[in-house]
C-alpha cells in the first residue's frame, strides 16, 4: 500500500511536471560561464515553470550554430556573448525584434546596441579587454608586467602570451577590432604579426587564455578583465591592467532568434534576464564580474570599474558588421595565423 507521504509526493511532482508542461518549453544557447548558464536555466525555470534545455557555446561558435540551423531554428534565446557576433546575427536576419518594459531600468550603451541591432539584440553586460598575468611566473622570470599594447610584442615576451582564436572566439574577434580602431588596420596587422612571435597558444574560447594564466602555462594573457579577477578571487596568483594606450570592449548581449519555436516563453526570458535580481546570478553562481546593464543591479565587488578605464568609442556600427568581421578575421588567419612562430 502507498504510505499518505508517498502519496502527497507522487501529487506534487505531478502538479510540478504538469505545470512546467503547461509553461512549454525554452531552448537556451549560452555563452557566458559554466556556472552563470546554469545559474539562469534553474533561476528561470524555477520562477517561470518553463522548462529550460541549455547548451553552451562560445560567441564565435553559438553564431555558426544559430547560421546552420536557420531554416529550422532549434534554439529560442541566445543569452551572453560579445556583442559583435550578435550585431552579425540582426544584420542577416537570424534574430527578432523584441521589446521590453524592463528597457526603462538599463543603461544607455545596453539600449544603444539595441538600437543599433534594429532592437533584435540587447545589452546584458559589459567588460574591458586588458592583461591578465600571472604575478608568480613573471616573479620568476623577472619580467615586469605589461602596461601598454606594445609592451607585448617585444623579444623579453618571447613564448609568453596568450590571446583567443579570433576564428572560434568573439573576445579575440574585440581584440583585433580595437588594434584597428587605435592604430589603423595596417599597423594594427603589423602589431599582430609581431605579437605572434610571441604567442604560445591561440585557445578556441576566449576565457582559455586566462585560465592557463592561472594554471601558470603562459606569464600573460589578453583577455576580458573581468575573467582575470575571478581567477585572482578563485585563489590563483592573477593580476590584471589595461594598456596605457586604451582599450576595447565589450557589450554583452542576448537575442531572440527569428522563427523560434517557444516564442513567448523567450520573450518572458528576455524580461526576466534584464532584471537586477537576474543580473546578480552571474556574480552569486559562479563569481563572474561583468557590469550589469540594469542600472539597479549594482557592480559585483571587486569588479572591474568600466569608468575608471579608458576606454575607445568603439565603433560597433562598423565592426560589428558581418562582412567586416568575416574580412578581419580572415585577413588574420591569412597574414598572421598561418606565419610559423
Ligand atoms: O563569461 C565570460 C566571458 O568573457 O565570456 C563571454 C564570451 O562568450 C566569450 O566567448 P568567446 O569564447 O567566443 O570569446 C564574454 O562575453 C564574457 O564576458
Amino acid at each position: 500500500m502507498v504510505s499518505a507521504r508517498a502519496a502527497v509526493a507522487l501529487f506534487l511532482l505531478l502538479c510540478a511536471a504538469s505545470t512546467s508542461h503547461a509553461q512549454g518549453s525554452l531552448n537556451l544557447v549560452c555563452s557566458v560561464q559554466a556556472e552563470w548558464c546554469q545559474a539562469i536555466a534553474t533561476g528561470f525555470q524555477r520562477e517561470s515553470g518553463i522548462r529550460v534545455a541549455m547548451v553552451m557555446r562560445g560567441s564565435g561558435e553559438a553564431l555558426a550554430a544559430i547560421r546552420a540551423e536557420a531554416a529550422n531554428p532549434r534554439t529560442d534565446l541566445w543569452f551572453g556573448g560579445t556583442g559583435d557576433p550578435h550585431l552579425n546575427a540582426a544584420e542577416d536576419g537570424l534574430t527578432q525584434p523584441n521589446e521590453s518594459a524592463n528597457n526603462a531600468a538599463l543603461h544607455p550603451w545596453a539600449l544603444a546596441q539595441w538600437r543599433q541591432s534594429g532592437q533584435r539584440a540587447i545589452g546584458v553586460y559589459a567588460g574591458a579587454i586588458g592583461f591578465g598575468f600571472n604575478t608568480e611566473v613573471l616573479a620568476r622570470r623577472n619580467l615586469a608586467p605589461p602596461a601598454c599594447w606594445e609592451d607585448l610584442a617585444t623579444p623579453r615576451w618571447r613564448g609568453e602570451v596568450q590571446l583567443a582564436n579570433p576564428a572560434s572566439s568573439g573576445t579575440a574577434y574585440v581584440v583585433i577590432a580595437t588594434l584597428v580602431q587605435l592604430r589603423g588596420e595596417d599597423a594594427a596587422f603589423d602589431f599582430l604579426k609581431r605579437l605572434h612571435a610571441n604567442v604560445n597558444a591561440y585557445p578556441r574560447s576566449g576565457t582559455g587564455p586566462i585560465k592557463a594564466v592561472a594554471r601558470g602555462e603562459t606569464g600573460v594573457s589578453v583577455s576580458f578583465v573581468h575573467d582575470a579577477v575571478t581567477e585572482k578571487n578563485a585563489g590563483f596568483p592573477v593580476a590584471w591592467a589595461t594598456p596605457c594606450e586604451g582599450t576595447g570592449y565589450e557589450i554583452g548581449s542576448m537575442s531572440i532568434i527569428r522563427g523560434a519555436r517557444n516564442a513567448a516563453q523567450a520573450r518572458r526570458f528576455y524580461d526576466w534576464a534584464l532584471t537586477a535580481p537576474a543580473q546578480r546570478l552571474g556574480f552569486d553562481a559562479g563569481g563572474q564580474l561583468q557590469t550589469p546593464s540594469n542600472r539597479s543591479a549594482p557592480l559585483p565587488p571587486g569588479a572591474p570599474d568600466l569608468n575608471a578605464i579608458r576606454l575607445i568609442d568603439y565603433d560597433f556600427a562598423r565592426y560589428g558588421r558581418s562582412a567586416e568581421r568575416r574580412r578581419l578575421i580572415e585577413r588574420w588567419e591569412r597574414e598572421v595565423g598561418a606565419l610559423p612562430r
